[in-house]
């Protein structure tokens, strides 16, 4: 399978610490590893990922508005953000592509604060407690509805 269209990969706030800090929470690997999974598992399914990380709302929003014209799906963790921000669920609806969401730690099992996410709201699939690995399903995920066109 090929798509023309690659698939965005985005992650927030604080998420380029990955490695660097609470490794007991979110694991040993780094921002860069998170990358490599999601180039390599693109690779394997014929895809092609475009990964971005940025710790401004801002920023994660232009990207989001981009992508209804140059990638075929959009996963992300939006990191804080989730709980947070209804300017990215409203631009996320705005690209009517599928979007895929990803929590490296089990969001429900941790703070009340955490267990809201706006952006589940227009998710195809949610992906959490998985450590990294998350990225990797999600890309299967994407695929997988790439494919079917769902
Ligand atoms: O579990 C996840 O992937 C989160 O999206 C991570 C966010 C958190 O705010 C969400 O509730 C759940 C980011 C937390 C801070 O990220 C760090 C990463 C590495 C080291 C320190 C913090």
């Amino acid at each position: 399978m090929s798509a023309a269209k690659p698939v965005l990969v985005l992650t927030g706030p604080n998420l380029n610490m990955l490695g660097v800090r609470e490794p007991e929470v979110y694991g040993k690997e780094t921002q860069q590893d998170v990358e490599a999974l999601c180039h390599k598992t693109a690779e394997n399914l014929g895809l092609k990922a475009d990964f971005r990380q940025s710790n401004s709302e801002g920023d994660l929003i232009t990207w989001i508005q981009e992508a209804r014209a140059r990638h075929a799906a959009i996963i992300i963790n939006a990191g804080a953000y989730t709980h947070t921000s209804i300017a990215i669920l409203d631009a996320l609806t705005l690209t009517e592509l599928p979007v895929i969401e990803v929590h490296i730690t089990n969001i429900h099992a941790r703070e009340k604060f955490r267990h809201r996410s706006y952006i589940s709201k227009i998710a195809k699939a949610v992906i959490c407690g998985c450590g990294v690995e998350g990225y990797g399903y999600a890309m299967q995920t994407a695929a997988k509805l790439i494919k079917t066109g769902a």
